[in-house]
């Protein structure tokens, strides 16, 4: 069967449990926000393919069955995880404080080049605040990963979140394939050996 996509990206969802991941993830791949829907029962992705600067992108996104609760989410969950959105939400301070620990857990756990972006969920919830979107973007820059603030019921910003990630990864994987392809540069390095003998022999 033809391939249907340019790039497959796995993504994973990471914070405290209650901060919107599964909402999230829900908005994404189905637009659709449902205030009673029942929690996740085991792990599970979804998937949403979207276009990106004239690719496809199949973006394939892991959610967490409530392992968070307990700080039990394993390497295995990570593998392979090429990009991670951190969650907090902003009307619980715990949560946010705990990003420090998920980093650290990502950096235990997953590939050192993983893409990361922090997610300020629940903002529209203002009246409930606890984080300013000030110390958001302070700890984002003391990390040095990008932040946007969203909310999964008001379909705020979500999908910008996800195109940013999305392009982050493959701006990194291009400039990787780049960098380290070794037989594409062989082939440039033989064309600029024949353009000098062709010069040469006009000469
Ligand atoms: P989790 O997967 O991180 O554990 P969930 O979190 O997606 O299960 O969401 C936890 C609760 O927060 C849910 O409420 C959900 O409706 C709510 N929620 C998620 N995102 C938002 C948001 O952006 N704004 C608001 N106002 N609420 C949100 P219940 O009551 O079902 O537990
Ligand atoms: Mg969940």
């Amino acid at each position: 069967m033809a391939k249907t996509y340019d790039y497959l990206f796995k993504l994973l969802l990471i914070g405290d449990s209650g901060v919107g991941k599964t909402s999230i993830l829900f908005r994404f791949s189905e637009d659709a926000f449902n205030i009673s829907f029942i929690s996740t029962i085991g792990i599970d992705f979804k998937i949403r393919t979207i276009d990106l600067d004239g690719k496809k992108v199949k973006l394939q996104i892991w959610d967490t069955a409530g392992q968070e609760r307990f700080r039990t989410i394993t390497t295995a969950y990570y593998r392979g995880s090429m990009g991670i959105m951190l969650v907090y939400d902003v009307t619980n301070e715990k949560s946010f404080e705990n990003i420090k620990n998920w980093i650290r857990n990502i950096e235990e756990n997953a590939s050192a080049d993983v893409e990361k972006m922090i997610l300020g969920n629940k903002c529209d919830l203002e009246a409930k605040r606890q984080v300013s979107k000030e110390r958001g973007e302070q700890l984002a820059v003391e990390y040095q990963i990008k932040f946007i603030e969203t909310s999964a019921k008001d379909s705020l910003n979500v999908e910008s979140a996800f195109y940013t990630l999305a392009r982050d990864i493959k701006a990194k994987m291009e400039k990787k394939q780049k960098v380290m392809n070794p037989s594409l540069r062989y082939q440039f390095f033989k064309c600029r050996l024949f353009v000098r003998f062709l010069v040469k022999v006009e000469e």
